[in-house]
């Protein structure tokens, strides 16, 4: 039988782009997106939608109720370079949500929940290549504390209330569907608009700073099968190393220009690279490629072809 899911954050980057994909899954009618404003027309007008402050306990259990609801997605949140501009509403944006879903599964009022982490919670003491699942972590970025605190949190619900509660460290995500919005890693996907719209970019990270990226398909394969995965395949409660790629801005640059031999870039670090610099290079995801199955299938080459054809074919679809 479909699972009655709701999806709160449903218009962001990550959000937008998984309610289409639980849709198709599970059947328009099974599938409720919400957020705080109406940010995403496609998802506002391609289904049930809901206006809802993921703050707000009631208003949630209220639209759970309404629907039935036995699965959540939280897929909102406060991120990195956001996230040091408003310290405290990063804080209780990112904490206050976590909680509420935790608490309606633990009053049994939903049974399975999805809350993605980041990469954001390892920091400038981690071991930087092949990271581990289990290492160091001095998170430095406040979105990198919620990160961590909220897998503490889904460990102990799981343990002392048998929440399940399943989670993974999304690396930077790269879509074309969907502007990111206030990440660190953002640059890897304005690249690609500057270099169609402009033939330039000015890029807020230095040349060689390599992080792990991952294109939006497979993330979404990613979270699809752990929440598919049976709840004794899910040996982590708190959260999954996930990984696919790593690059640097100047891997990239030379990607677009194999397409476009005149794109330039001129490389003008912000407040953004000691965010970028306190995160791993590279990530070992051993455990979520045993436990679960995962496997990426997106490597550089494949995402820039992706995101210039859909970009130019969006372009023409506009002009
Ligand atoms: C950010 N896109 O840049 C997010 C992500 C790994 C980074 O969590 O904040």
């Amino acid at each position: 039988m479909n699972p009655k899911i709701l999806i709160i954050g449903a218009c962001g980057q990550i959000g937008s782009e998984l309610t289409q994909k639980l849709r198709a899954i599970h059947g328009a009618d099974n599938v409720i997106a919400s957020d705080i404003n109406y940010g995403n027309l496609d998802v506002v007008n391609s289904g049930l939608f809901e206006i809802l402050d993921a703050q707000d306990y009631s208003s949630m259990k209220i639209c759970v109720e309404k629907y039935n609801i036995d699965t959540i997605y939280l897929m909102a949140a406060m991120l990195s370079a956001t996230g040091e501009k408003y310290p405290m509403k990063a804080w209780d944006l990112n904490m206050d949500s976590l909680f509420n879903v935790l608490n309606l599964a633990k009053n049994k009022i939903i049974n399975k929940i999805f809350w993605p982490s980041s990469i954001a919670v390892f920091g400038p003491t981690t071991p930087k290549e092949n990271t581990p699942q289990y290492t160091v972590m001095e998170p430095t970025t406040v979105y990198g504390i919620t990160k961590q605190v909220g897998e503490r949190w889904c460990e102990y619900y799981h343990n002392k209330y048998n929440v399940d509660v399943r989670s993974i460290r999304y690396p930077g995500i790269i879509s074309w569907k969907t502007l990111p919005g206030g990440g660190t890693t953002d640059y890897a996907v304005d690249i690609y608009h500057k270099a169609l719209a402009d033939n330039h970019y000015d890029c807020f990270l230095s040349e060689h700073t390599e992080l792990p990226m991952m294109f939006m398909d497979d993330a979404i394969e990613a979270t699809i099968k752990i929440m598919q995965a049976p709840p004794d395949a899910i040996k982590i409660r708190s959260s999954y190393n996930l990984a696919a790629i790593s690059f640097t801005p100047e891997h990239v640059v030379k990607s677009i220009k194999s397409h476009l031999k005149d794109f330039t870039v001129s490389y003008e670090p912000d407040f953004r690279q000691e965010i970028a610099d306190s995160w791993p290079k590279s990530i070992d995801d051993n455990h979520a490629r045993k436990d679960w199955n995962w496997s990426h299938h997106y490597d550089l080459e494949a995402i820039t072809n992706e995101m210039l054809t859909n970009l130019k074919s969006l372009a023409n679809q506009n002009s």
